[in-house]
């Protein structure tokens, strides 16, 4: 986009220059000249990742940085090892203190413990879940108390009644031997459960007050996705909770009539992947958009998203989404967009030192089926990159204690240690 700018406002300042001198000799002439040859030159942006004809092609992005960052190649070799394998629809994962051990939630509904070198073993006690479409066990996250009191958390479709679904949350207490759930209960529902098995977000990240980010999905259908904008549900939202599933305290809709106490945020399609920026200890998000317009946000309480009133996409049809608007008053706009997108699974912040990205966010691209590196300058994207392009799925990702990176590979059913080659 710079460069058009640029090249457009050249055109204008030459067509300026002609116009004066056919009016004859002027010192604003040359007073434009000087002007011009003072300027700062504007160092020219690489070439993008992707240089396909986007899907919404009278997008213009609100600002420079804002989509189609230029690569920015780090030229890592990897080195990959499979730990464990044989797991259906790896979704989501959390790191055991300690060992290097991790918890992996499957799509089919089961709970595994990886020990790196050793054969995995199911974790029991999972709750019911409904494993249809896109429903499944989503994320598994460590309560802030693990160290004493070992509990550990659940995002999940939920069947409820009459056929209707929503993302449930559960929690439960990892047994001293890390072979079962024990006391689980379910202490949050999503309000409407709606009859979709599409959009169920989730994402589980904790704050360093201890409350819990849950993210919630639009439910996909048209009847639902336009209550993204209402916040008297728990529909396309971030969700802040307690340990316990109830409201966060300083929600900002906390005490209205006309509002779920629990939002965070609203106007958000269908976001699965979330971190804490180990900076500034803010929340951000990355979610689905449809044809373009994956997002990566930084959900401020209160503030509105957009979705489904704003997008840098189109709908899967190829109709535009409501008025095809990518602004408007009131509405926040996305830090950084896809289009085409990547369809993103989960993303971290890398903050090891086993690799040259410290600072980077790495998000998973189910679509893309690679890792998505992003350079940050402060809150704008500067720079990306695409690893681990051979794999396959790449549904979550996790930093190990000593750096290395966990890799979650949905279609190839297995999980990754990821290091540099020596
Ligand atoms: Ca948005």
């Amino acid at each position: 986009m710079r460069a058009i700018v640029l090249s457009t406002a050249l055109t204008f300042s030459t067509a300026l220059s002609l116009v004066l001198t056919a009016c004859g000799p002027s010192s604003a002439v040359t007073d434009a000249r000087t002007a011009q040859a003072d300027e700062p030159q504007t160092p020219a942006r690489g070439a993008p990742v992707r240089q396909d004809a986007a899907n919404k092609a009278d997008a213009v992005p609100a600002f420079p940085e804002q989509t189609r960052a230029p690569e920015s190649k780090s030229n890592v070799a990897l080195k990959v090892e499979t730990i464990a394998d044989g797991i259906d629809h790896p979704w989501g994962s959390a790191v055991l203190p300690g060992d290097g051990s991790l918890l992996v939630a499957s799509k089919t509904g089961k709970l595994w413990r990886i020990v790196p070198g050793k054969a995995k073993t199911e974790v029991t006690g999972v709750p019911k879940v409904d494993t249809r479409s896109q429903g499944g066990l989503h994320d598994v996250s460590l309560g802030p108390d693990f160290m004493t009191m070992r509990t550990v958390y659940l995002s999940f479709a939920e069947t409820r009644d009459g056929g209707k679904t929503s993302t449930s949350l559960a929690r439960g207490k990892l047994s001293a031997d890390n072979s079962k759930l024990e006391g689980v209960q379910i202490i949050f529902r999503q309000e409407p459960a709606w009859e979709s098995t599409g959009h169920f977000g989730s994402n589980l990240e904790w704050d360093s007050a201890g409350n819990l980010y849950l993210t919630v999905g639009d439910r996909q259908v048209p009847e639902s996705r336009v209550l993204a904008q209402d916040i008297n549900t728990h529909l396309g939202k971030v969700l802040r909770l307690t340990a316990d599933g109830k409201a966060a305290e300083g929600n900002p809709f906390a005490g209205r009539t006309d509002a779920k106490p629990e939002v965070w945020s609203y106007g958000h399609r269908n976001v699965q992947g979330a971190a804490i920026h180990p900076g500034t200890g803010k929340l951000w998000t990355i979610e689905h958009g449809p044809r373009g317009g994956d997002e990566i946000n930084i959900p401020e309480a209160g503030k509105n998203y957009g979705w489904p009133v704003i997008c840098y996409c189109i709908d899967y049809p190829g109709n535009p989404i409501g008025e095809g608007i990518t602004a408007k008053e009131g509405m926040e706009q996305p830090v950084y967009y896809f289009d085409p997108v990547i369809a993103p699974g989960d993303m971290i912040f890398y903050t090891g030192n086993l690799f040259p990205w410290k600072g980077d966010i790495l998000a998973s691209g189910l679509k893309t089926r690679d890792i998505v590196r992003l350079k940050l300058d402060g809150d704008k994207v500067i720079g990306e990159e695409r690893v681990l392009t051979d794999q396959g799925r790449i549904r979550d990702i996790v930093q190990a204690p000593d750096g290395a990176l966990y890799v979650l590979v949905d279609d190839a059913g297995k999980v990754l240690r990821v290091t540099p080659a020596a």
